[in-house]
């Protein structure tokens, strides 16, 4: 890997660290191929329950990769690598946290909205500056971001293009807690680790059916979450079991 640091710093978390800081970890398409790349082996592994997901204290990233842009009409946001990329990310079935410092914009704040909970350090900035150059947030964010901020904010932030600071991006619900910057990657595994002691099985259920709240209508995600009521695991018996035993559950992903 050339443009991310891959490392398994806690039991059950691998963390990716975004790692290109002479361009403000901007997000060439090599990079997302990188990115998607491990999280297909942490998909794959099972040993790994979740992915923490960092950059450096200037920038989480500063979005697309500006300078890979095509100055003619050539589309490279169509390029097949790059938009499967996307996709790898946007499907990663388990949990994912994102430790937030300085600059998150653009893509950058695409990518932050894929993950499942963002800790963002108070140095944290978040924006949508795409329209400075005449292009918006084609990665997701412009239907993810009025689904987390609300309509009038994403306007805000889309047609001024102007970003938001951490306290802004906390009260807004873009990041679940800020903490102070030299603590924000600390905090992210704490919680990584935190969900890596549970049901692997479950977490990526909880997962997936709190992100159906935002993709389906009511209706269909309520009777879908009604059909998971005839789930059953190894690991749900076990969790009750060791409850009434007043012992540590053993989780085995089954
Ligand atoms: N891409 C490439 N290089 C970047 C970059 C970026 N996004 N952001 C920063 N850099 C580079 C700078 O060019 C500079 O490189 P050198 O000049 O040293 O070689 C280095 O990183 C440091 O940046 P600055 O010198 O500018 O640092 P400052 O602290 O002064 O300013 C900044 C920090 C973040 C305010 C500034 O760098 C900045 O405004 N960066 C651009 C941020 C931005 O506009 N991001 C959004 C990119 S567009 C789609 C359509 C559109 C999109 C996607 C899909 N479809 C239709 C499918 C667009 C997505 C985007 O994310």
């Amino acid at each position: 890997m050339q443009h991310i640091i891959v490392a398994k710093p806690r039991p059950g978390v691998m963390l990716i660290t975004l790692n290109r800081p002479k361009s403000l970890n901007a997000l060439s398409k090599d990079l997302l191929v990188e990115v998607a790349t491990a999280l297909r082996e942490a998909d794959a592994d099972d040993a790994i329950r979740v992915v923490v997901l960092t950059g450096n204290e200037k920038a989480f990233s500063a979005g697309a990769d500006i300078k890979e842009m095509p100055t003619g009409h050539m589309p490279m946001w169509a390029e097949k690598n790059r938009l499967t990329s996307w996709k790898t990310i946007e499907k990663f079935r388990k949990p994912m946290v994102a430790a937030v410092n300085g600059w998150a914009l653009g893509g950058g704040m695409e990518l932050t909205m894929l993950c499942d909970i963002v800790i963002a350090g108070d140095t944290a900035k978040f924006g949508a500056p795409e329209i400075k150059i005449a292009a918006f947030a084609g990665d997701g964010g412009t239907q993810r971001l009025p689904r987390v901020v609300g309509k009038a904010r994403a306007m805000l932030m889309g047609l001024t293009g102007d970003p938001i600071d951490a306290k802004t991006a906390g009260a807004w619900g873009l990041a679940a807690e800020i903490v102070p910057a030299a603590q924000t990657l600390e905090r992210a595994l704490t919680i990584a680790a935190r969900i890596a002691e549970h049901s692997p099985l479950t977490a990526q259920m909880v997962k997936a059916e709190t992100l159906m709240a935002f993709e389906k209508p009511l209706d269909e995600s309520l009777s879908l979450e009604r059909k998971l009521l005839l789930w059953q695991s190894e690991d749900h018996v076990e969790g009750i079991k060791a409850f009434v035993e007043k012992r540590k559950p053993k989780f085995t992903g089954r």
